[in-house]
């Protein structure tokens, strides 16, 4: 688990957070967990983020970490005021902090949802982050209306199950959105966050940061702690921002069980970790 996790609690994250940006990465932090069905559980995932901020203010480790927040953590699917007032408390402490709050996207029957919530954030804190993605037949449009000056959004290929009738369902038909999206973005007056491992959708990303002439400071590389590794040291090296998502809590089983879908050689590594019960 360690090799995707970074331990359970803040002190764990914190360090591993250090260890990221010595090596010049770019990180954001996510406090595993989602699906909350209790206001009380809500609340405790905001306290942690709320904690979490403080801390990573205090080690100097703002701006350069982030944090991403789910807002099923904090209890959308069951009352959506609470969410955004957990959520409009969390970005609260990352303005004092100093530093920024991006919403994972999760399945599709909460994007409109999700994206009603980050426009009314927005409104007080215009720099959080929205997350689009690809497979969703919907999200070249969304791309259209979220390019805007100052606006952040990540663009990810999308982790869940979704259904034909609104999401691509061909790794080439994802790959063709992911492209058509990147363009939209990378032409826009926004800060696109490029979070992908895939080896030709970064080469692609790299042609559009030179023909739309995007220095470092004008968009980022964003990738899993623990996935392809030696790629986000060599695109730092390259002179590109390059984030880590790293996830840190108790709450892994859901995070792990959609990495192994995407890549069942991450099999490996989490059985070999499950054995060594670390
Ligand atoms: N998938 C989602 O559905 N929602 C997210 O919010 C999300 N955030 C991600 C953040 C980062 C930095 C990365 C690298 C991926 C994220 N993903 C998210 C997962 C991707 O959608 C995708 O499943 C994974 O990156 C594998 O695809 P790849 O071949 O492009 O790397």
């Amino acid at each position: 688990v360690r090799r995707f996790v970074a331990g359970s609690g803040t002190d764990d994250a914190l360090r591993a957070t250090r260890e990221l940006v010595a090596d010049g990465l770019a990180v954001t932090l996510d406090n595993l967990g989602e699906d909350t069905v209790t206001a009380e559980q809500a609340t405790a995932t905001r306290d942690e983020y709320l904690t979490l901020l403080r801390m990573l203010s205090g080690a100097g480790l703002t701006p350069a970490a982030e944090v991403s927040v789910k807002l099923s953590a904090l209890g959308q699917k069951f009352d959506e005021q609470l969410a955004y007032d957990n959520a409009r408390a969390i970005c609260a402490a990352a303005d004092e902090a100093g530093t920024t709050v991006t919403l994972d996207m999760e399945d599709h029957t909460t994007t409109d949802s999700t994206l009603d919530i980050l426009a009314k954030l927005r409104k007080d804190h215009p720099s959080t982050g929205a997350v689009l993605q690809a497979y969703l037949r919907r999200t070249e449009s969304d791309c259209r209306e979220l390019a805007g000056a100052g606006s952040r959004v990540r663009l990810c290929k999308g982790a869940y199950k979704e259904p034909e009738s609104v999401a691509y369902q061909s790794a080439r038909e994802v790959d063709k959105s992911y492209v058509r999206c990147m363009n939209v973005l990378m032409s826009g007056a926004g800060y696109p966050m490029l979070a992908t491992h895939d080896p030709r959708l970064i080469a692609i990303g790299e042609d559009r940061a030179r023909w739309f002439d995007r220095s470092p400071d004008r968009f980022e590389f964003q990738m899993l702690y623990g996935i392809r590794p030696e790629e986000q040291t060599r695109l730092v090296g390259e002179g590109y921002t390059v984030r880590t998502y790293l996830p840190y809590g108790e709450d892994w089983y859901g995070y792990l069980m959609r990495r192994l879908a995407e890549r069942p050689a991450n099999l490996m590594f989490f059985g070999r970790a499950l054995m060594s019960r670390t």
